[in-house]
């Protein structure tokens, strides 16, 4: 059987980071796509000659044409500009959106039957501008960013009651801003929900309202410590958690943003919910009930989702 083929729409840091670890999970064939002449190719010839020290098989190729992306599997994208100190993520919306064109075109001829993960930022809006640009359809097309929401909700409570990151469940929906929505109700250690464990006193209320916190700042705090990008290693990550689970068809059930018709009582928007990603793509959108607040919260984050979607839609009337 022919190895997959994984392409990578963006070869700064993040698009570097998944390439070496698609590579030392020999997920497939890779390909490094950017427009800057010269950084996939010699990203690509780096991850190559750690191979044999690491012992994995697969060909890594760096370009500047669309045309090396054909027929791939899975196409990851972080094409674009990231955050600088003091931006937000929606400051980016403008820049992003033209990327997010030529990105979609290339796609289109390309690799039309691949299973597209968006990454760049202001996340649900630019998924949503993909998936029209590209014209795949929207199952196919889905945005990274409720795993790594949820990874860093994980790892700040494993850290916090001194337990394995392997027992804690955590989970995040909503858009990928300052309105998403850490669920502590449907979040578990070894199966016992944050908000019991809160009553058993293990944590107290405020140290959780303060790591809640902290999970919707989680990627400013890394921009403000690194100063002079943003967070990679747990994006790439989350994004090849993603991207295995569609490969090797493992149905795993993961927060990401998709295209909801109808369900969460939103129609034509993409924004973070439990999904089934699996051989079909996004296959199943997973409804969980909400209480008030908790849907307040949600339907909070949906309106700033959909007020970035009209912004996309002033800038590119075509859309
Ligand atoms: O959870 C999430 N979704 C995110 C999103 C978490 C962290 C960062 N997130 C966003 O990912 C971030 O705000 C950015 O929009 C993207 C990519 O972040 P990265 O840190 O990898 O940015 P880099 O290092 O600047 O890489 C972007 C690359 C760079 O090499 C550019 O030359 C290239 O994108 N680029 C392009 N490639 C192809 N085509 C076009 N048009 C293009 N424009 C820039």
């Amino acid at each position: 059987m022919a190895r997959k083929k994984i392409a990578l729409i963006g070869s700064g840091q993040i698009g570097g980071t998944l390439a070496h670890l698609a590579a030392l999970k020999e997920l497939g064939d890779i390909v490094l796509f950017d427009i800057v002449d010269g950084v996939p190719q010699g990203k690509a010839l780096d991850i190559s000659q750690a191979a044999p020290a690491e012992g994995y098989d697969a060909k890594i190729k760096g370009t500047s044409e669309y045309k090396d992306i054909e027929g791939a599997d899975v196409v990851i994208v972080t094409a674009g500009v990231p955050r600088k100190p003091g931006m937000s993520r929606d400051d980016l919306l403008e820049i992003n959106l033209k990327v997010m064109e030529q990105v979609g075109a290339g796609i289109a001829k390309y690799a039309p039957d691949s299973f597209v993960i968006c990454i760049t930022n202001p996340l649900d809006a630019m998924v949503w501008a993909l998936q029209k640009f590209s014209g795949l359809p929207h199952n196919k097309v889905v945005g990274m960013a409720g795993v790594l929401d949820s990874s860093r909700f994980c790892h700040f409570i494993a850290e916090e009651l001194g337990v394995s990151v392997k027992d804690v469940n955590a989970f995040v929906l909503g858009g990928h801003g300052d309105t998403m929505v850490p669920l502590a109700r449907y979040s578990t250690v070894a199966g016992i929900p944050l908000t019991d464990i809160v009553k058993m006193g293990w944590l107290s209320k405020e140290k959780l309202d303060e790591i809640i916190q902290r999970t919707r700042d989680g990627g400013a705090e890394i921009v403000g410590l690194l100063k002079t990008g943003s967070a990679f290693y747990a994006p790439a990550a989350s994004a090849i958690a993603m991207a295995e689970s569609y490969l090797k068809d493992k149905k795993r059930v993961l927060p990401a943003a998709a295209y909801l018709d109808g369900s969460y009582g939103v129609k034509g928007c993409y924004v973070g919910v439990p999904i089934i990603i699996g051989a079909g793509g996004s296959e199943k959108v997973i409804e969980i009930a909400l209480n008030g607040s908790e849907q307040k919260a949600f339907d909070n984050s949906v309106a700033a989702v959909e007020g970035l979607i009209e912004a996309c839609k002033k800038i590119a009337p075509k859309l």
